[in-house]
C-alpha cells in the first residue's frame, strides 16, 4: 500500500532528459541512484528511457528497450519499493512488467495504438498523464479556451476508454502533465485547479520538479530550482496531490513530513 502522500523519484536512463540528462545512464550509477532515492524516502522508482523534455525527439523501441529492461531487471531485485516505467510503447509497457516494474506512466494516457490493451492485460496500476501535442512541439503554440476545463474532461475521457476495456478504476491515477503544451498561465490556472481534479475520485499525480515554469517564476537555472520545486510540491500536496514525482525525494520527504506533522 502507498503512502499518502507518496513521493516518485527520478530515475532517467537517457542521454538527453532536461534536468540530469546522462547523469545516470550506466547500469550500476541507475542502481545506486535508486537505491539512494530509497533511502531517501521515495515510495515508487519511475524510470524513463526516453525524454519527454520539449523538444525532445522520439526513440526507436529497441533503443527504449535496451536502456530500461536490463535497469529493471536489476535495480527489482534490490529495491523494496515498486518500480514505474515510464513509457508511451505498448511493447515497453509489457516487458518492463515481464522484468518487474509495477506500475506504467504513461504522458500520452495510452493513446498510442495497443497501449489500453497492454494496461489492461498488466493489471497494475496507470498514470495517465494530459499533453498538448508531442514533447517535439508542445511548447510552441499551446492554446486553450479554459484549461483546466479541457484537461479534465480530457482526463475524463480517457478514464472512461481505460475502464470500459478493462482498466481497473482503482489502478488510475491522473495527472494534468505541468509543462506538457502549457504556458506558465496555463500551469497556474491548472496549479489552482488541483482541488477540483482530486475530487474526480482518482488519486492526482503531479510533476513539477526543476521544470521551466520553476524556473520562469523564480528566475533560476535547472540546477537551482529544488528550493522553489519543493514548495510546489508541498502546495500541491496541499491541495489534494497523492504522489507528487520529483528529482530531490530527501528534500521533498522533509517537507511532507512537516506538513504531516503541522498541518
Ligand atoms: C515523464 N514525466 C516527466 N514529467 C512528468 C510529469 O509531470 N508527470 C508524469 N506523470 N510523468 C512525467
Amino acid at each position: 500500500m502507498l503512502r499518502q502522500p507518496g513521493i516518485m523519484g527520478v530515475l532517467n536512463v537517457t542521454p538527453d532528459s532536461f534536468s540530469d540528462g546522462g547523469q545516470w545512464l550506466g547500469r550500476d550509477d541507475a542502481i545506486r541512484h535508486a537505491l539512494r532515492m530509497q533511502a531517501e524516502g521515495a515510495d515508487i522508482i519511475d524510470i524513463g528511457g526516453e525524454s519527454t523534455r520539449p523538444g525532445a525527439q522520439s526513440v526507436p523501441l529497441q533503443q527504449e528497450l535496451d536502456r530500461v529492461i536490463p535497469v529493471i531487471e536489476a535495480i527489482t531485485q534490490q529495491l523494496a519499493v515498486p518500480v514505474s516505467i515510464d513509457t508511451s510503447k505498448p511493447e515497453v509497457m509489457r516487458e518492463a512488467v515481464a522484468a518487474g516494474a509495477g506500475m506504467i506512466n504513461d504522458v500520452y494516457a495510452l493513446q498510442l495504438d495497443g497501449a489500453v490493451q497492454a494496461a489492461a492485460d498488466l493489471a497494475v496500476p496507470v498514470c495517465l498523464m494530459h499533453m498538448q501535442g508531442e514533447p517535439r512541439v508542445m511548447q510552441e503554440h499551446p492554446r486553450y479556451q479554459d484549461v483546466s476545463h479541457e484537461v479534465e474532461q480530457f482526463l475524463l475521457q480517457r478514464v472512461r476508454h481505460c475502464e470500459g476495456n478493462g482498466i481497473l478504476p482503482g489502478h488510475i491515477i491522473l495527472d494534468p502533465g505541468f509543462g506538457f503544451g502549457k504556458t506558465l498561465q496555463h500551469n497556474a490556472d491548472l496549479f489552482r485547479a488541483l482541488p477540483r481534479l482530486a475530487k474526480a475520485g482518482y488519486p492526482v499525480l503531479i510533476g513539477l520538479s526543476r521544470k521551466a515554469m520553476i524556473g520562469d517564476i523564480t528566475g533560476r537555472q535547472t540546477a537551482s530550482r529544488m528550493p522553489g520545486s519543493i514548495v510546489a510540491a508541498a502546495l500541491a500536496v496541499l491541495r489534494g496531490a497523492s504522489i507528487v514525482r520529483v528529482h530531490d525525494v530527501a528534500e521533498t520527504r522533509d517537507a511532507l513530513n512537516v506538513i504531516a506533522a503541522l498541518g
